[in-house]
């Protein structure tokens, strides 16, 4: 397969830096996949798991202080500390070549390094990008074959092009202390050394896909967000898609999957992707998405036959399970799994775990990797060049109070505005503390490649030039009662929520004007088939000036930092809400 002088260039310059003892060009085929998986077991990377009952499928054990994303670790090195904006940290290009490359001198000595072309995006479309990481880790390579379109196939996208990302990554000595995501959006380059995990180490998902692709999109004219997409068919065949962004770990991989409840006749669903969308304005004013990606890494924790039966269906061969719980008969267990744990479990870091020992069993952000066409709801569409239009588009978070179940914004800006303020209680997908609330606007907080308040004014330059633009909601799965309950049964159950959002944007629906946005009325979302009190809805859907107010000036110090590079239109929504809920009755209940 012939390859780009420059990509043979670069290999070059980064052997001498990094000394490996081997070169393999990974192909993609599959005898490669059967060595490498070979290589990974003598190593002790991979255990391969029961070939009956989990075909195909190895176990992973990550270091113990490498077993998410560190936010704190990760930078932006674009040519100005502004240009990176207050959410991002900021390394100039300089200091990251004298801090950050010589770590990378001889890592790499008695290893071998894996050249992994790569496309994010369908294979021949003209929105795909080329990427090559550099690794020497045979766990990512595989991982890199299963999340990409990977091997001979990124060679010949790229036929002579210069134009890739140079991705390189080392495992290092897998300390924190030496460890660096850094990301130069003016040389289309990621560097990571010293963590082998997810998204720290998968160069091609949240370092490419999303930080250098949206600095690259908000150049370009489109968008690159941290959102699921998936088609949505009514009995009559009335098919829309939509998109949601959600924090990590706070629902997108369910949603995307969604299985109709029983009293939901009819309806069906499409699986485009289920983390990252490219968007981009269609000739028909319309926004199109595709799913850079071609399989999943999803949470393993809580996924069961009853929240998520399509996962379980794809991810019961091929698949690599990262800090999940072992069995002795060679298959997986976590909590939240159908099946009880067994007595001869041994928890994600090798020890025998019993249940009353009152530790998890499975570490809370386990994972599985998987490829997306093994899920029985994919779409058959999912791999079209030119993507699908989005009819409308959803920003989630978990909130225990404050937020409805469901409410529509007033237009694109408002929208815009909604998804700029989110906020959620954070989970274990970063390294941190779980259940603190913290701002992660867009669901892209941790992975906006370029100052934040630029961002949220692209999204309203983008909103311009759609004539038929997404409608836009906000929704939140996580409320919670006085018991500390979650009041909404969630998963399969929320198509009863999108529902009634594709009737709005159908211009059906009925709903209540808030200080807010939109609000369905007591009766507006359907409940046949599921126990949920009027009470509970009510509660749902509760609007409670107060809290809005107190939230106001929340919004307030978040935006604060931004100064003048806040764009007028986030300033204009957040002094309209002000004005609207200095207006607003004291308590208003949703109405029948
Ligand atoms: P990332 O891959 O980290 O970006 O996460 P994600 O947004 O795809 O999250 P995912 O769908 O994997 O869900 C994370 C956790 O939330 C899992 O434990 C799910 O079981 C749980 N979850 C998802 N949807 C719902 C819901 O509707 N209600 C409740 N209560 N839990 C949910
Ligand atoms: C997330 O944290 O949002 C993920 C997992 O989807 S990771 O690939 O680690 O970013
Ligand atoms: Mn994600």
């Amino acid at each position: 397969m012939p390859v780009s002088e420059a990509v043979r260039q670069w290999v070059d310059q980064v052997s001498s830096l990094c000394q490996p003892e081997s070169v393999v060009w990974c192909d993609g085929s599959d005898a490669e996949r059967e060595r490498l998986e070979k290589k990974a077991v003598s190593e002790g990377a991979l255990t391969p798991l029961n070939k009956e009952k989990l075909p195909g499928c190895f176990y992973h054990r990550s270091a113990k202080g490498d077993v998410a994303r560190t936010e704190h670790l990760t930078f932006i090195c674009s040519k100005t500390k502004d240009d990176a904006g207050p959410t991002n940290n900021w390394m100039s290009p300089e200091q990251a070549r004298e801090k950050v490359l010589p770590l990378f001198k001889g890592t790499m000595r008695g290893r071998t390094m894996y050249v992994v072309p790569f496309i994010m995006g369908p294979r021949g479309s003209r929105f795909s990008l080329v990427g090559v990481q550099l690794t020497d880790s045979v766990y990512v390579a595989l991982n890199m074959r299963i999340m990409t379109r990977m091997g001979n196939v990124a060679w010949e996208q790229l036929g002579t092009s210069k134009k890739f990302t140079k991705c390189l990554h080392s495992l290092g000595d897998l300390s924190p202390e030496r460890r660096y995501i850094c990301h130069f959006p003016d040389e289309n380059e990621i560097w990571s050394i010293g963590s082998g995990y997810g998204g720290n180490a998968l160069l091609g998902k949240k370092c490419l896909a999303l930080r250098i692709a949206s600095a690259l999109g908000k150049r370009e004219g489109w968008l690159a967000e941290h959102m699921l997409i998936v088609g949505i068919e009514s009995p009559e065949g009335e098919l829309h898609y939509i998109t949601g962004a959600f924090p990590s770990a706070c629902g997108k991989t369910n949603l995307a999957m969604l299985v109709p409840p029983p009293s939901l006749k009819g309806w069906r669903v499409r699986t485009i992707g289920d983390d990252i969308a490219w968007l981009r304005p269609g000739p028909d004013g319309r926004l199109w998405a595709v799913n850079p990606e071609a399989g999943f890494f999803g949470v393993a924790p809580g996924t069961s036959r009853k929240t998520n039966p399509s996962a379980m269906a794809t991810i019961a061969r091929n698949t690599i399970y990262t800090n999940v719980a072992l069995r002795k008969d060679g298959t997986v267990w976590w909590e939240g799994h159908d099946d009880p744990p067994g007595a001869d479990l041994l928890d994600w870091q090798g020890q025998p775990w019993k249940p009353e020992s009152g530790e998890k069993a499975a570490h809370p952000n386990s994972r599985f990797t998987a490829p997306a066409s093994q899920c029985p709801s994919i779409a058959p569409e999912w791999e079209k060049p030119e993507g699908v239009p989005i009819s409308a588009m959803f920003f989630g978070a978990r909130r225990a109070g404050v937020v409805p179940l469901i409410y529509e914004s007033f237009g694109w800006q408002h929208g815009t505005f909604l998804g700029a303020t989110l906020a959620s209680e954070t989970t274990a997908a970063a390294t941190g503390k779980v259940g603190v609330l913290r701002r992660d606007s867009m669901a892209m907080q941790p992975f906006c490649g370029y100052n934040m308040a630029d961002y949220w004014a692209h999204w309203l330059e983008i909103g311009k030039s759609l004539t038929r633009p997404p409608k836009i909601f906000r929704v939140n799965w996580f409320r919670r009662g006085k018991e500390g309950q979650f009041l909404w049964p969630g998963f399969g159950d929320n198509l009863r929520v999108i529902r009634w959002a594709l009737d709005r944007a159908s211009g059906r629906g009925t709903a209540t004007e808030t200080a807010i946005g939109h609000v369905p009325k007591l009766d507006s979302i359907d409940r046949k088939g599921i126990d949920v009190s009027d009470d509970v809805m009510k509660e749902l859907l509760r609007v409670d000036p107060t809290e809005w107010t107190d939230a106001l000036k929340h919004q307030a110090d978040y935006f604060s930092p931004f100064g003048d590079r806040l764009p007028k239109g986030i300033r204009e929504e957040h002094e309209a809400l002000a004005k609207r809920l200095r207006s607003a009755p004291a308590a208003p209940q949703p109405a029948r």
